[in-house]
């Protein structure tokens, strides 16, 4: 036998983790319910993951990025929720929005952008869903009209985005629109959009169950003029890049839906260890010990295939939508059950604001539903098996 060291992190995986453990263990964990609290943005750690590079770490080195890869990535998000998931949506929404200039992007477009995230001069944010669009992302109406004129070829953009993450706190927006109508998937098409253009603008914060430090707002496209050269691939090419994006990005959202229940798995252990009844630790009950065991099994289950589903991102294997649907489905399910089972586990008290369970649990709820629905996980998945994808390993 070889002595490779088979599903084991290398060292320098580990030392990403322990580097953003401490981190958050100084400037997330202490913030967190206050952040939840007030509704209010994450500014220290915002403030932190930026000046420790993990704000956008997807970002290549070429462009002054951190250059970490795709497991690396989702350890960062991962080590993130653990402590804060809104704080977590920072790394992760700036990926999410930038990915598409990764897959599909011209160099000077990536030169431009990539350079300002990766420098912290502005967060990417990522523009897909519609109020009559969510899982049926084809059927959006914002529109993008080519314009020629003697200053040159311009997109103008009318219409509204809505569910957009970190929107009014991100300097850059992946917009998705349509350029051709008939086409339907095909006559889609990417462009990036700034904060700063002319006709842009922000609807009230969203008032939600969770996830609460990260501000979630419609965008309004106005009569938005761009220049041709902000379009990302070639026009009628938006919706696969879009789909392509989320291939790698539900891997992200996998592991927040792990860090947000490795953390709630960790408060239930300390606080069954400590809280006594009958004489005894509740530790020491085996009604207990099956819960915390079963809720053990699954986070591991999901980091699993959430390291496994990274893998395939990093290298772009065919069976990567398979993967990034699964870990996402599955993962997030766990991080529901098993925040729902701290809660369970500290009783009246996991029920109060004064403990972190019961924000762990209302936060791990929308990993079921963003960046496509449980439901629509199921519906890419059953694709995959029936077109016939084999799994690479
Ligand atoms: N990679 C590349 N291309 C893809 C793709 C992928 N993973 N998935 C789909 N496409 C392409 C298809 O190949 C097809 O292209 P052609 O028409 O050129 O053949 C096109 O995109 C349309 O695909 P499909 O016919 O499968 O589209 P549907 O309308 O049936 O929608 C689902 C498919 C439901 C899976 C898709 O709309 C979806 O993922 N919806 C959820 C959206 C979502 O996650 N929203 C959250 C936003 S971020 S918070």
């Amino acid at each position: 036998m070889s002595d490779f060291p088979l599903f084991a992190l290398s060292e320098e995986h580990r030392a990403i983790r322990e580097a953003v453990r401490a981190v958050c263990d100084a400037k997330v964990t202490p913030f967190a319910a206050d952040v939840d609290e007030h509704a209010r943005y994450p500014e220290e750690a915002a403030d932190a993951l930026l000046a420790s590079d993990f704000h956008a770490p997807h970002v290549p080195e070429q462009y002054g990025g951190a250059g970490a890869d795709a497991l690396a990535t989702v350890i960062v998000i991962e080590e993130v929720a653990r402590a804060d998931m809104s704080a977590s949506l920072v790394p992760a929404v700036n990926k999410l929005g930038s990915l598409p200039l990764m897959i599909a992007g011209s160099e000077e477009l990536k030169a431009r952008y990539l350079a300002k995230l990766a420098k912290g001069d502005g967060g990417f944010s990522y523009c897909l869903s519609e109020p009559d669009a969510g899982s049926d992302a084809v059927a959006m109406k914002t529109r993008a009209v080519k314009e020629e004129t003697s200053e040159g070829v311009f997109y103008v953009l009318d219409g509204v985005k809505r569910w957009i993450t970190n929107a009014g706190v991100s300097e850059f927006y992946t917009v998705m629109a349509v350029t051709d109508r008939e086409a339907r998937s095909r006559g889609i098409s990417a462009f990036v959009v700034e904060k700063s253009d002319e006709g842009v603008s922000f609807g009230a914060p969203e008032k939600k169950l969770g996830i609460k430090g990260s501000p979630t707002r419609e965008v309004y496209f106005d009569h938005v003029r761009i220049p041709a050269d902000r379009m990302i691939g070639a026009e009628g090419t938006g919706f696969a890049t879009a789909m392509q994006t989320l291939d790698h990005t539900r891997v992200t959202i996998a592991a927040q839906a792990v860090g947000v229940a490795q953390g709630a798995l960790d408060y239930a252990l300390g606080y069954a260890r400590e809280r006594q009844q009958f004489g005894k630790p509740i530790a020491d009950f085996q009604g207990m010990q099956f819960l915390l065991a079963d809720m053990g099994m699954k986070v591991e289950a999901a980091r699993q295939l959430t390291y496994a589903a990274a893998g395939r991102s990093e290298r772009g294997d065919a069976d990567l939508t398979f993967f990034g649907a699964a870990a996402k489905c599955f993962a997030s399910d766990v991080a529901m059950e098993v925040t729902t089972n701290a809660v369970q586990v500290l009783g009246g008290y996991g029920y109060t604001h004064d403990y972190p369970v019961e924000r762990m649990m209302r936060d791990a709820k929308i990993t079921q539903i963003y960046e496509g629905t449980n439901q629509v996980q199921r519906i890419v998945m059953a694709r995959q098996l029936l077109a016939g994808v084999q799994s690479e390993l």
